[in-house]
């Protein structure tokens, strides 16, 4: 189906392009979206419009400044509901990972260093997708350029760590204290920051499950790092573990899914809005329409998951739950 946009949207469009300032693309962005009418031709664009500009706010909310912008190193375009970088010692079973978990194809092989460059996959989870993004290994003596950049800004680590050798320890290491050196610190929540050092929110994957005696170290992994980071095991190899892996990365995320319904008609249920948990109406609506947000009387909500509300009336500061439809009232 056609999407039928009007001129005003394909000039919107250019100065969209045009522009590199975050702040001043999402102003442009939420112009498009205005423009932009709504029906089946246009579902697919519209998603993406939103996705991007949810990816906007967090860039100019995560720089504190407008003059950061994507992943200009690796030239990467962040895009999904939210960006999860990979990372890890050499051979440790980073490409097999993404490959498992997306439609990416990188090249991976039994010796290290196989991947040069990041490799980007996007990863289906229930109803969004999430992007995930393969990275050159680091050692005692190599970290790529671009990457600390990177780490900076994605919204989750995957560090993951081979239970199949008896290095485990010892590279696991050599990545913290590397990744140190340049103030980031993997940890289980960002609750830490302070000025100078960045915490990162990360899971640990021990990778590789079938190997021999991967239990016994996995024991001594678990001693040394389970306080500070989440472990989750799983072998790509055999395709173990993975669904579970999906479920922990978005639950990491922390971010909620809400569905939009105009009065008197259903609800959009393939379109869902990402917010981080806890957002409120208010924010939701911020997200979706200037108007929403500007003239914003109350909202009617459906469901969350138990269905505890049937289309109650909330107010602008009501927070929301993953999977609530929201009906948007404003004052004409
Ligand atoms: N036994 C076993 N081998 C695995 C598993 N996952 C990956 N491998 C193997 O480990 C080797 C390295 O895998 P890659 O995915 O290329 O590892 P990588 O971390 O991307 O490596 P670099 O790009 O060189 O840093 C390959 O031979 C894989 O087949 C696993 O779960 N179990
Ligand atoms: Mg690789």
């Amino acid at each position: 189906m056609p999407a039928n946009l009007p001129p005003q949207y394909y000039a919107a469009k250019k100065r969209f392009d045009a522009a590199s300032d975050p702040e001043e693309k999402l102003e442009i962005i939420q112009e498009m979206l205005a423009i932009m009418p709504k029906h089946k031709g246009t579902d697919k664009l519209r998603a993406e419009v939103r996705s991007k500009m949810a990816t906007l706010r967090k860039e100019i909310q995560k720089s504190g400044s407008s003059k950061r912008r994507g992943f200009d190193g690796y030239h990467i375009e962040s895009q999904g509901a939210a960006v999860v970088g990979i990372i890890g010692s050499p051979n440790v079973g980073k490409s097999s990972i993404i490959k498992c978990l997306t439609n990416a194809l990188p090249e991976i092989a039994p010796y290290p260093f196989t991947t040069g460059k990041p490799v980007v996959g996007m990863m289906p989870y229930e109803d969004i997708n999430i992007q995930l993004i393969d990275t050159p290994p680091i050692s005692s003596d190599y970290i790529d350029k671009f990457l600390p950049d990177m780490l900076r800004r994605v919204d989750l680590i995957l560090l993951i760590v081979d239970i199949g050798s008896d290095a485990v320890l010892e590279q696991t290491y050599t990545v913290l204290k590397k990744l140190k050196e340049y103030r980031i610190i993997l940890a289980k929540d960002e609750s830490q920051n302070g000025d100078n050092v960045l915490y990162k929110k990360t899971l640990m994957v021990a990778n590789k499950e079938d190997s021999e005696d991967s239990a016994d170290r996995l024991e001594i992994i678990k001693e040394f790092y389970g306080e500070r980071l989440p472990i989750i095991t799983i072998s790509a190899e055999k395709e173990k573990g993975l669904d579970d892996l999906k479920k922990r990365i978005y639950e990491s995320l922390e971010i909620i899914r809400i569905y939009t319904k105009s009065v008197g008609k259903k609800a959009d249920m393939f379109d869902p809005v990402i917010l981080t948990k806890g957002s409120t109406v208010l924010e939701a609506a911020a997200e979706i329409h200037k108007e929403f947000y500007e003239n914003l009387k109350f909202a009617r909500i459906w469901g969350d998951g138990q269905n505890k509300y049937d289309g109650q009336h909330v107010s602008r500061d009501h927070p929301l739950e993953d999977g609530n439809v929201v009906e948007f009232h404003i004052d004409e």
